[in-house]
């Protein structure tokens, strides 16, 4: 079918169907497109465009030819049950994500690089005390997952002055970052790092992997930014070491369980900002552009760009 064909395409997207289908209405005019509350033949859909879609919705979708994430993660389609095989699940790469997360963690890197942290509760105890200005070259900011949205990051940090190195499965050469790759690095990678930022995909490998011992690899008075998901942090871990004093503080958008329930730990601890997994959200120009395109290669039997490697979870 040529991109201007009748495709017939889902949406689920967790209340936000209607945006979803206006604009890729907009963008492919010839196609139909359901929301989920709409009467449609689960035979008849050829796409999916899913966020965190209805438990069992894949098991109807007998003839679907794509299943497309409206976000950068994909454990949300991953997990689902009825996952048919041999059918390309895609991600959205960047799609006004990257820009969003380096305006994030510029904010929260300058946090802890500028005491921040430490002023807030000298306000909070009505003290006065100015203290000597670091060098921003003297923080080593360590990056784990370069992959969109990390690189973009480390890149910026780089630029701005900090120290950046960055961690991923396989090697990767970014200018003005030092790069890690693979398990038997990881320790090093932490031992030199004064900031770290999250920004892996959830995946088997990726789940709890932030727990007390690796946590503890990093030097003293270090902190910690999480902006990818709640579950790569062993929570009760990072608050151990946060009241030991080993770590001076966190920054977190994404919490294992969300909305953070009331009576969390964290939501009053003096060491740790949270914002409500507002990092980055998806942009939905550059993410229609992107899904229409990807469809078109799918059309043409080409592979689509941000495929899901199902075997490595990302
Ligand atoms: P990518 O898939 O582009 O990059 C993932 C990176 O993680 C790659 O560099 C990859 O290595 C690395 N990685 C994956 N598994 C491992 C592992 N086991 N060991 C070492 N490195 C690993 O993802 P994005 O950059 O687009 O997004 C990252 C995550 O950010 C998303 O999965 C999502 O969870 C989160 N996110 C959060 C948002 C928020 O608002 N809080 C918004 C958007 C995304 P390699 O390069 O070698 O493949
Ligand atoms: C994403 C997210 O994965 O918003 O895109 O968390």
């Amino acid at each position: 079918m040529p991109a201007s064909a009748p495709y017939k395409i889902l949406i689920a997207a967790q209340g936000e169907e209607q945006r979803w289908k206006e604009a890729m209405t907009a963008r492919l005019p010839n196609a139909t497109i359901y929301t989920q509350d709409e009467n449609y033949d689960p035979a008849a859909i050829d796409f999916a465009l899913l966020w965190k879609q209805p438990q069992g919705m894949m098991k109807s979708l007998a003839n679907i030819r794509g299943i497309f994430s409206l976000g950068a993660g994909v454990e949300h389609v991953l997990s689902a049950p009825f996952l048919p095989k041999d059918v390309p699940i895609v991600r959205l790469e960047d799609a006004g994500m990257a820009q969003q997360m380096v305006e994030y963690h510029m904010y929260a890197a300058l946090h802890f690089m500028r005491d921040f942290d430490h002023y807030m509760q000298a306000q909070n105890n009505g003290n006065w005390t100015p203290r000597d200005v670091a060098e921003i070259g003297d923080f080593r900011v360590g990056v784990m997952g370069l992959g969109a949205l990390g690189a973009t990051v480390a890149t910026h940090l780089a630029a701005m002055g900090f120290a950046v190195s960055g961690w991923s499965r396989r090697m990767k050469a970014i200018e003005g970052v030092t790069t890690f790759a693979g398990a038997e690095t990881l320790d090093e990678f932490l031992g030199q790092t004064d900031i770290l930022i999250c920004l892996l995909p959830r995946t088997g490998q990726t789940e709890g992997l932030l727990d007390s011992a690796r946590l503890s690899k990093l030097p003293a008075n270090a902190a910690i930014i999480n902006a990818s998901r709640g579950a790569m942090i062993v929570e009760e871990d990072l608050l151990r070491l946060l009241d030991t004093g080993h770590l001076r503080g966190a920054f977190l958008d994404v919490a294992a369980k969300e909305p953070l329930p009331s009576g969390h730990p964290f939501w009053n601890h003096p060491k740790i900002r949270l914002t409500p997994h507002i990092a980055a959200a998806t942009r939905i120009g550059p993410a229609v552009d992107q899904i229409a395109e990807n469809i078109n290669r799918i059309d043409k039997g080409e592979a689509p760009v941000g495929l899901v490697d199902r075997e490595i979870g990302y």
